[in-house]
């Protein structure tokens, strides 16, 4: 598509009459082709001009937002869609509890909702530069199809964001939209905004690891800005909520298919070795998960954090299902927490609005929980006694408190010297030659409902299709 393409509803299925706001209009066909070249450019390598079962959204209705068929990735109608408005909506925390929501930007916080928006908005085409190369050594169709479900669905969640700085932040909030498709994640000149969106994920385990922990960072950030008193951010989060469970789903079933191929192979070989097998034994697994997991717990922020405490009390990021708390000013309250004195891990009340980033990320690391207890359980079930572990929330953090302590905490959360982290290192993080190893597995297998040595097949298929079900062709 070129630049003066009229776009109508019919290219971009939309909630936000589109067709009947000609400023959006000229602005979205302004930026659509510089989209469409960075997908080109930085989406994923090949596959582009090939039939894809995709999920589409056309609508929010429950009948609308799951529209499967083949598509080809560059023609995949990408969306802007708003959950429905609720009429009389109110501030439900924060100083303006109890007001008429904003449905424009409140003129004092322009600057902080601005930046919300941009960092959330520049981790989606990140994720699609990171997973790039991965379409080459996919473990089946099946996979194949998934990472491309996910591409194209950031790729949407990129117009979600993109969609709100054209239409309420004029003209820095265009320039915010051309500079999302600017930087690269991992360039050094212009990388990406948060740290885990630079890391590469070179191949499948990390993959799966990244849409297990960092989709699940998205999952609890949307979630807290699905709460602002800005509506139409609150709206478009919820909507990209719906697409945000099948990103996870991909994450924690990959895995517990590499899990439970990791069991077979370790029964099948006499010496009870995966890696003589051809498969990921379950110490590696644990590695990859150690890194992926702390990387995603440096996308909360600091612990302690008056970022946060401004954007609760503005009323424009609130805390994970906000309703379930009873009180919703914290004025006065606490947070009990580990912090960091004089060297020393301590357990203190922080005044609760400054502890938003650990509360959230408290709420998180529950629900990665629950997930890793359902690895654990394939691991149970197949006879194999070894248990994968959730790190201590202080080992080996880059951003906030305990990143002055990085390279001293163990996976257990004692401080230890920096000698005898660097010695243990090797077995708690990939090493170079985990690295090699897990690259070497990569072969792709495209043969329809065939898998790769290193992983079991999926329970079912994509919307209950059979097992040999050509995905991609
Ligand atoms: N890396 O007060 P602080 C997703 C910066 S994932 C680098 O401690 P704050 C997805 C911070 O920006 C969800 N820098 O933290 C998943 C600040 O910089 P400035 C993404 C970092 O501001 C998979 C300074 O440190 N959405 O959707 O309370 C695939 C001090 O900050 C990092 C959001 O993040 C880091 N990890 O919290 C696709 C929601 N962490 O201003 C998509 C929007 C902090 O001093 N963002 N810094 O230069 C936010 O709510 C907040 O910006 C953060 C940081 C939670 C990220
Ligand atoms: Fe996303
Ligand atoms: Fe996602």
């Amino acid at each position: 598509m070129t630049a003066g393409t009229v776009l109508t509803d019919d290219k971009i299925p939309n909630n936000v009459n589109l067709s009947g706001d000609k400023r959006l209009q000229r602005a979205l066909e302004a930026w659509q082709p510089a989209f469409i070249d960075w997908w080109k450019t930085m989406g994923p390598v090949g596959w582009q001009q090939k039939d894809i079962f995709l999920r589409t959204a056309v609508s929010v209705e429950t009948d609308g937002w799951a529209h499967f068929d083949y598509v080809k990735m560059p023609d995949y109608r990408w969306g802007i869609f708003l959950e429905p408005k609720v009429e009389g909506r109110l501030h439900h925390f924060g100083d303006n509890l109890g007001t008429p929501v904003w449905d424009e930007v409140p003129g004092e916080f322009r600057n902080l909702l601005r930046r919300l928006i941009v960092t959330q908005g520049d981790t989606e085409p990140a994720s699609v530069e990171q997973q790039r190369d991965l379409g080459a050594t996919a473990p089946s169709l099946y996979d194949l199809r998934n990472l491309f479900q996910v591409n194209v669905e950031e790729g949407r969640h990129l117009w979600a964001m993109v969609y709100l700085l054209h239409t309420y932040f004029g003209r820095d909030g265009r320039e915010e939209a051309d500079e999302l498709l600017q930087r690269r994640s991992g360039d050094v000149d212009k990388p990406r905004i948060l740290g885990a969106f630079n890391e590469p994920t070179s191949h499948w385990l990390s993959f799966f690891m990244f849409t297990m922990f960092t989709d699940r960072d998205g999952k609890y950030q949307l979630a807290a800005l699905a709460e602002s008193g800005f509506d139409p951010l609150a709206r478009t989060c919820r909507f990209m909520l719906t697409e945000e469970a099948h990103h996870m789903f991909v994450g924690e079933s990959g895995i517990q298919r590499v899990c439970k191929r990791a069991c077979e192979l370790m029964k099948a070989d006499a010496n009870g070795e995966v890696r003589a097998q051809g498969g990921i034994d379950l110490p590696t697994i644990q590695k990859y998960l150690n890194l992926w997991y702390t990387l995603s717990l440096d996308l909360f922020g600091g612990e302690v954090s008056s970022n946060a405490a401004d954007a609760y009390a503005a009323g424009l990021k609130g805390r994970y299902k906000e309703e379930r708390y009873d009180e919703h000013k914290l004025i006065g309250s606490t947070f009990a927490m580990d912090v960091l004195r004089e060297g020393k891990i301590v357990h203190e009340d922080v005044p609760m609005r400054t502890a938003l980033n650990e509360v959230l990320r408290t709420e998180y690391i529950k629900d990665c929980q629950r997930g890793v207890d359902r690895w654990n359980k394939t691991i149970h079930d197949a006879g194999v006694a070894f248990e994968l572990k959730l790190p201590s929330n202080k080992f080996n953090r880059q951003i906030g408190m305990w990143s002055t302590l990085n390279k001293q905490i163990t996976p257990d959360g004692q401080i230890v010297d920096a000698s005898a982290w660097a010695a243990a290192a090797p077995s708690w993080l990939p090493t170079a030659e985990d690295e090699t190893y897990i690259k070497s597995l990569m072969k792709p297998v495209f043969e329809p409902g065939k898998m790769a040595s290193w992983i079991a097949p999926p329970l079912k298929g994509i919307n209950n299709l059979p097992g040999d079900f050509e995905y991609v062709r």
